[in-house]
């Protein structure tokens, strides 16, 4: 709802809410999923494609190499319950060992009902039942049924976007939908020499920088802000005590910045923390996915050793 003044109302509406608060924080932060507008996507979708960022390819990889022994893993299950959707061709590969219903969970409709086109149209014997939610909400998977067995797919690396708290209730929530006979595939990414990490996240084409300083533009379009896009600039940091990488948006000299009626002063230097994603061990996931109540039983690995795919159990 526009205020008089035309700005929006950040009472009524959840982006203006999260940026006002989040610029208004001593230290400035903004959720990730911000990022990811239209554009935001489609650069993301670009971003995969970058020669620095190997997550994709090595997620893929796995997934076509020990394509056999995932099938095993999940032992023709019923139901694919994909924790965001749109991971395309790496959904294609787990679902060509399944049975009905494949159930892609999404809180962007346009993403949704892409895939489940997709996905009907590769598999047209397959019934897609698409549910549009945050992933993070609590929320129940209705009852099919079939009384099949469930999986949860999580690839990705998404679950580096999350926090520990974050990470916990979703697998929490995993295991309520999955059931006790549930299991799960997650993908991971590795720890590493930081300079490939930062290389990853700082990729020399500026697709990442491109990706992350959207949403200063996304904040300028839909919230009426008067960002001046040239006095920022894109940072990838490592941050050893979280064993994550962040993208931040440096400030490059003192300024003020306006958006839903408020003003917010900005340091030379200072910066908006957008993203953090984060990286594990083997270990550190085995604890990871124990605390929200699952056992790791396979472990699968590029053949680099860059990413992981783990193989879940309750
Ligand atoms: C979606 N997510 C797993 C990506 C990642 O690697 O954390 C998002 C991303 N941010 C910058 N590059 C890619």
């Amino acid at each position: 709802m526009l205020h008089a003044n035309n700005s929006i109302d950040p009472v009524e509406n959840a982006f203006a809410r999260d940026v006002v608060a989040g610029l208004s924080a001593d230290v400035k932060t903004l959720p990730s999923r911000w990022l990811y507008d239209e554009r935001g996507s489609a650069l993301f979708e670009e971003i995969t494609r970058q020669d620095e960022y190997y997550l994709t390819r090595a997620e893929t990889s796995i997934l076509r190499e020990r394509q056999s022994d995932i099938a095993d893993f999940v032992e023709s299950r019923a139901i694919l319950i994909e924790y965001g959707a749109g991971a395309g061709v790496k959904t294609e590969l787990v679902l060509a060992g399944l049975r009905d219903p494949y159930v892609p969970i999404d809180i962007a409709d346009a993403f949704l009902a892409e895939t489940s086109k997709r996905i009907a149209s590769r598999f047209p014997s397959l019934w897609v039942r698409p549910i549009e939610r945050n992933f993070l909400d609590v929320f129940e998977v209705p009852f099919d049924g079939s009384g099949g067995c469930r999986t949860g797919f999580f690839p990705g690396s998404t679950m580096g976007n999350l926090n520990t708290i974050e990470a916990k209730t979703l697998l929490a929530q995993m295991g309520r939908h999955l059931g006790d006979d549930g299991r799960a595939i997650i993908g991971v990414d590795l720890q590493k020499n930081v300079d490939t990490l930062l290389r990853a996240y700082d990729d020399s084409a500026g697709v990442t920088a491109a990706f992350n300083l959207n949403l200063l533009e996304r904040i300028n379009t839909e919230l009426g802000g008067d960002f001046r896009l040239e006095q920022f600039e894109h940072a990838a940091r490592w941050n050893e005590i979280e064993k994550a990488v962040e993208m931040h948006l440096v400030s490059l000299c003192d300024q003020r910045v306006t958006l839903c009626g408020r003003t917010f002063n900005f340091r030379t230097s200072e910066t908006i923390h957008t993203e953090s994603s984060r990286k594990y061990t083997a270990e550190s996931f085995e604890r990871l996915a124990r605390s929200g109540g699952w056992r790791v039983a396979e472990a699968w690995q590029d053949a680099d050793g860059l990413f992981g795919l783990f193989g879940l159990t309750r």
